[in-house]
């Protein structure tokens, strides 16, 4: 069979982009979809994924190369014969590697997670980003890399990350009390049932959706519903003016509820923590008050930090708000701002609905689901009042926080938010 191109893609704005990674060699076999080259823009990078199945016969780009829409990435031959079944290969792959490493053991365990846990890497679609180096390291150990999470920036995977993995499902395996999670797969494909288009999942949402699963499978999660009567910081906030135009201030709810959030997680230390170590029962206290702030972008959610919010005015808050969505909406915030956090707000009160079940922005303990405020008719000393209502929705981890000392946190909070918070002071 003659000789196949893959070329770059049409990949929108990347145009005459450097590419930074080349994650496949002459000889080596690659399946659809497999990442081939990673390429970075100054805004974002994307791994380039192979189109069909195959061998690589030749590799005709380097790392530092720049390259755009049509640039020939490599060809590849398509000898049947040479594409033996990647599981068996994995398998063979792994056995010399688990024997020089491990002991009789470790190494049946090893074979039985892999057996168990499917971790034979038989479909590459999530790529994940990952040097080539550790890419060998996880297939020779027959580790899907894709099952991952990687510890470095963007969730990137290194060597420890692999060994951390492997020896984390060795301890599940062990605990036979341990459910295994099952892949359903359908009867059916969409496809038996009418027209269907397969798209890929825009990088940033694949990025976060190993966090989230990880979040939503590893925290038993607990969400207590208040409200908080802000009717008082409404009647300030839309009051405040500028000292020299005279024009009114455009500060939203949310520079006002980070600045009491601050203020609740001073009094709650535990809702400033994490517990990245449990099984050594060791619990970080943070010290910073960093809260994360979710952002709605059209590449999906993205978690920027107002760092050290203790020490700013709400003015200063609410403009650094506006900077650092935008700067997510265009893809131009260093990657580092979405770490390093002590709790997250997730507002939905500019768009709206009242409660919801936020999940934790894990490695934190807590997170806050703002809903969007509404009058509402409080029954107070005896008879109805029209007040401004705000919902809340605290989701938080209950190995370390209980239901009661969240309920006293969204007491503690709603007083802040009310007419006694110094907010007045604060602007
Ligand atoms: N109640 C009532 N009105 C509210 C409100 C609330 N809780 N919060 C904001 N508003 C109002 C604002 O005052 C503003 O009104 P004006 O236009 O009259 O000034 C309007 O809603 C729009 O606010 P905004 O959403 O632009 O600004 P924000 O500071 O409230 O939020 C940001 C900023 C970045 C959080 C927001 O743009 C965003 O991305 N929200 C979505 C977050 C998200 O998707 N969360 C879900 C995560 S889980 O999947």
């Amino acid at each position: 069979m003659s000789d196949k191109e893959i070329k770059v893609p049409n990949i929108g704005e990347f145009k005459d982009v450097e590419v930074i990674e080349v994650l496949v060699s002459n000889g080596q076999s690659v399946s659809k979809n497999d990442p081939l080259i990673t390429i970075e823009s100054d805004k974002s990078s994307v791994e380039i994924p192979a189109s069909f199945d195959g061998k690589v016969k030749s590799v005709k780009i380097k790392v530092g190369d720049r390259v755009s829409e049509g640039d020939l990435i490599l060809t590849v031959g398509q000898s049947g014969e040479e594409e033996k079944s990647i599981e068996q290969k994995t398998i063979k792959e792994a056995e010399p590697v688990a024997n020089q490493n491990q002991n009789q053991n470790q190494k049946e365990k090893i074979e039985k997670v892999i057996q168990t846990q499917n971790l034979i890497k038989k479909d590459n679609s999530e790529a994940s980003s990952a040097s080539p180096k550790v890419r060998k390291f996880a297939r020779e150990l027959g580790v899907n890399i894709n099952e991952i999470v990687g510890s470095e920036r963007q969730g990137r995977i290194v060597e420890d990350d692999v060994k951390n993995f492997i020896s984390s499902k060795i301890n599940k395996t062990s605990d036979k009390t341990e459910a295994q999670p099952k892949k359903i797969i359908s009867e059916f494909s969409h496809s038996d049932f009418g027209e269907i288009e397969v798209k890929d999942m825009p990088r940033v949402k694949k990025l976060a959706s190993t966090y989230l699963v990880n979040s939503w499978t590893t925290i038993p999660h607990v969400t207590n519903h208040d409200e908080a009567d802000i009717t008082e910081m409404e009647d300030f906030r839309t009051s405040l003016t500028d000292m020299y135009t005279g024009e009114r201030k455009k500060i939203t709810p949310l520079a006002f509820i980070v600045k009491a959030l601050v203020a609740s997680l001073k009094k709650f230390p535990s809702f400033n923590s994490s517990i990245d170590d449990i099984e050594n029962g060791k619990i970080t206290m943070k010290n910073y008050f960093h809260v994360g702030i979710a952002v709605d972008t059209p590449h999906g959610l993205m978690v920027p930090k107002i760092r050290n919010a203790d020490n700013k005015s709400i003015s200063y808050i609410s403009n650094e708000l506006k900077t650092v969505s935008d700067q997510c909406r265009n893809l131009k915030i260093d990657k580092k701002e979405f770490f390093g956090g002590s709790m997250t707000i997730t507002s939905l009160g500019g768009i709206g609905g009242s409660f919801f079940t936020p999940i934790i922005n894990y490695p934190e303990v807590a997170i806050l689901g703002v809903g969007k405020a509404q009058k509402k008719q409080i029954f107070i000393n005896g008879k109805f009042e029209t007040r401004t209502m705000l919902p809340l929705s605290l989701s938080y981890d209950h190995r370390i926080i209980d239901g009661a000392e969240a309920a006293r946190f969204n007491n503690d909070l709603k007083e802040n938010l009310g007419k006694n918070f110094a907010y007045k002071l604060a602007v």
